[in-house]
């Protein structure tokens, strides 16, 4: 019989390493302290998503790690680990908890309550990292408390039985599982499974309805925005070369690249939306989203990008945004003299330092959005109320979830990405992408060379490509609706066989050449032209 078997072997190493307590039942200690914790875990992750969704330990935690770890290695992970650098974050944090709770399970086994003690310690982590969080409520530390109380009471219904199958025995004792111990055992064993089966249900729950049901998503599906009183010009039809391989003009919201430091996206009900406009202002101004809705809105199609991003990469996308200039809102706000900036603040205490003069500059449509490509804004992208300022980096300038401004000063106050080693101010870098060919291999004949060049709010006006060391070809340029977009180019390519190298650069309306300067993204934005290798056969 297996467990007789079993039981026999324990009994020989127990009686060679001449301890009292058999060794593989360390190991069923330690099982039933993951156990436990991960029952306490999905069940504060569904409690919290009932109850208060600000109060998930496992994310609060990361955040919080986040917040203390130093700017150098921050930077690193978001730039190493890209898109990856949370779900990477999230998972250390939950099997650290998990090695620990092993731990637990362990020490409770041999003296009791000393296991309880070490979930303490993690449940009192888990609440600080909560409480840390901008939006936390009184309710925040209820998740990890019912967490904490369940994953001790299961560790010590396992412990008991743990020690009922496997007693402390003299080393004389006869050998022969007794019929105790294998009910016992069965009982052990019957309670991990049926935990493990509870928590799983626990956690498809609990992230079906973070996922789901909350009031947000809901109040996103049944919204309809107004028309804009300002329409946008139609994209024209030359807007888009089609060319197989070449960023569409307008990027869909699925496709729209993400960044943002929320490792849960605030959640937003439009009903209890408000911006508040506040500090160096005649009149501190407060409106609602409904009130912000009633106003005259406008249509503006614009490029947004990313300071990360690096020479031919994907972080920037265009899109047709629907908002309210923050122009008229700052003028009902009237900014006091000697403001030059103006601090945008999330519901998440995400905040970027945007120049005032940009914002009041009626040329540029800076604008309060609340529609991306004829869709409320997605939640990820800012619902319900977000920034758009053409021509600025988003860090400092296209704050999502915005529910403050404060008229302030660069002297004065900074946004969060300035203490970390980024510039204060972020003017966008004339940049030049090819799309198409990839690298890698492609065939002789003509070879359609394309791609997107930007200087948003300044325009392109020539791009030019240059194979191997030969002369710069110009580009022909795609329509465009403006300034704030990027541009398409195509330059067609009689491919020879071989390797060869294909470079682009742009110009901008101010007859400005892109600059050669090859840079990090570190401080403020790279720099230097794309260039790629292809082998043609
Ligand atoms: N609340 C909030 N807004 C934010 C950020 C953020 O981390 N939190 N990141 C900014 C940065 S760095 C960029 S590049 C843009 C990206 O907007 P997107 O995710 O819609 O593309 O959002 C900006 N707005
Ligand atoms: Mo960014």
């Amino acid at each position: 019989m297996g467990s007789r078997a079993h039981y026999g072997g324990v009994h020989q190493k127990a009686a060679s390493a001449t301890t009292n307590a058999a060794r593989p039942t360390l190991w069923w200690a330690r099982l039933a302290g993951i156990v436990s914790g991960v029952a306490g875990l999905t069940i504060a992750d569904l409690v919290a998503q009932l109850v208060s969704p600000a109060g998930s330990p496992v994310a609060a935690v990361g955040e919080a790690v986040i917040s203390l770890l130093p700017a150098d290695l921050v930077n690193w992970g978001k730039d190493t680990l890209g898109a990856a650098d949370k779900p990477i974050l999230l998972a250390t944090v939950a099997v650290v908890v998990l090695a620990v709770s092993g731990l637990a399970g362990q020490l409770e086994l041999r003296r009791r309550s000393v296991g309880g003690l070490v979930y303490v310690l993690l449940a009192v982590l888990g609440i600080a990292g909560v409480i840390l969080r901008s939006d936390s409520s009184l309710l925040s530390p209820v998740p990890t408390l019912v967490g904490l109380l369940v994953a001790y009471v299961i560790l010590t219904s396992l412990t008991a039985r743990l020690a009922r199958w496997h007693p402390r025995r003299r080393l004389d004792d006869d050998d022969r599982a007794s019929p105790t111990s294998s009910s016992a055992r069965r009982s052990f064993l019957g309670l991990v499974i049926g935990v493990g089966a509870a928590s799983a249900v626990a956690a498809v729950a609990g992230r079906a309805l973070a996922g789901a049901a909350n009031a947000a998503a809901t109040a996103r599906a049944a919204l309809r925005l107004p028309a804009a009183a300002t329409k946008a010009a139609p994209v024209p039809a030359g807007a888009d070369l089609g060319i197989a391989g070449l960023t569409p003009y307008i990027t869909a919201n699925d496709e729209f690249y993400r960044i943002d430091t929320a490792l849960q996206v605030p959640v937003i009900n439009p009903d209890e939306w408000s911006l508040k406009i506040i500090g160096m202002v005649e009149n501190e101004v407060e409106i609602s989203f409904v009130d912000l809705l009633a106003k005259p809105l406008v249509e503006h199609v614009a490029t947004l990008t990313c300071v990360s991003n690096r020479v031919g990469g994907d972080l920037v996308g265009n899109a047709l945004w629907l908002g309210y200039p923050i122009r008229e809102l700052l003028a009902q706000a009237k900014p006091l003299p000697g403001a030059d900036m103006v601090l945008s603040r999330s519901d998440d205490d995400f905040t970027a330092g945007t120049p005032l003069d940009v914002l009041t500059d009626p040329k540029r449509q800076a604008l309060l959005a609340v529609g991306m490509n004829g869709e409320p804004l997605p939640i990820e992208h800012g619902f319900p109320v977000r920034m758009v300022v053409p021509g600025l980096y988003g860090y400092v300038s296209a704050t999502k979830w915005v529910v403050e401004l404060k008229v302030t000063t660069f002297e004065e106050d900074y946004g969060y990405w300035t203490p970390l080693g980024w510039s204060a101010r972020g003017p966008i870098k004339l940049a030049s992408r090819i799309d198409t060919p990839r690298r890698g291999t492609i065939d002789a004949g003509t070879v359609a060379v394309a791609g997107v060049a930007w200087a948003q709010h300044t325009g392109i006006s020539k791009v030019e490509v240059k194979i191997d060391e030969g002369g710069w070809q110009t580009a022909e340029l795609a329509e465009i609706t403006g300034a704030d977009t990027w541009r398409q180019w195509h330059l067609s390519w009689a491919a020879t066989p071989g390797d060869h190298t294909i470079t682009v650069r742009a110009t901008d309306a101010n007859q400005m050449l892109q600059s050669d300067q090859i840079a990090e993204p570190a401080p403020d934005g790279a720099s230097g032209w794309h260039s790629i290798t292809v082998e043609v056969r």
